[in-house]
């Protein structure tokens, strides 16, 4: 898969691109992930990208005609193009198990005020992740490259992702390792004694009641098997 972005501030991205799980994914040419400068496609002597909204009012609007010539110097006809703005379709996990089956996405960071609006002829979908405003789209586009780089084959040891929070529908059970007992907190006995069968029955009832307590509205879309229905009862009892 081939991940690249456009920004007007390339150097936020190195970090991302060499630590950890993605530098890894990287160098096993699991992803490439290319980062384009927009100002290399302003015509101006000065590099502007940006200019005074038409209408009045404060600050820049990032030129589309610019913004064009980016989208046109990276993407082909197999390309998905995401705009990221506050604006866009909810990021979540179903989106991003989307996203992960795609081979080429270009992700096109807006700063500053915004765009002009006739971008969205250039682009396949608006993005957002999350209900609050960010200075910039640079932060978000990583949101995303990570999800998806994350659930490509062989980016992560546990290939599975099938107990990841939001991929089973309901939040992650606890962890816990050494030491057993820490300045009076213990780890919970069947971890250390019980059989697999046991833990299997505390993952799933202790996952169950974290998300019914933290997160109803997943209970609500999720259809429980029998045997959630009656962990849910004995934990609708106990809380
Ligand atoms: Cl994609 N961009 C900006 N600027 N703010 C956001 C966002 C994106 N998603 C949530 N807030």
């Amino acid at each position: 898969m081939k991940i690249t972005i456009l920004t007007l501030f390339p150097s936020m991205f190195e970090p991302f691109r060499t630590e950890s799980i993605i530098k890894r994914a990287i160098q096993n040419q699991i992803v490439e992930v290319d980062v384009v400068d927009i100002r290399d496609f302003s015509l101006d002597k000065h590099r502007h990208v940006d200019d005074t909204p038409y209408g009045g009012g404060a600050g820049m609007v990032i030129r589309v005609d610019v913004l064009d010539r980016a989208i046109k110097s990276v993407r082909n006809e197999n390309s998905k193009v995401l705009l990221m703005t506050p604006q866009g379709r909810r990021y979540d996990q179903k989106l991003a198990e989307e996203f992960s089956k795609l081979d080429d996405i270009v992700i096109v960071c807006g700063h500053y005020e915004g765009f002009d609006e006739r971008v969205l002829n250039y682009v396949d979908e608006e993005i957002s992740i999350g209900d609050y405003v960010l200075t910039g789209g640079e932060l978000a586009a990583m949101v995303v490259a990570d999800s998806v780089i994350r659930l490509q084959k062989g980016a992560t040891k546990d290939e599975s992702h099938e107990d990841d929070s939001f991929s089973t529908g309901l939040l992650e059970y606890p962890q816990f390792t050494r030491p057993p007992l820490y300045d009076g907190f213990s780890v919970p006995e069947v971890l250390i004694n019980g059989n697999h069968a046991k833990i299997r029955e505390y993952r799933l009832y202790e996952s169950l009641k974290k998300t019914y307590i933290r997160r109803p509205d997943l209970i609500e879309k999720y259809d429980l098997t029998p045997e959630m229905n009656k962990m849910l009862e004995k934990i609708k009892k106990e809380i």
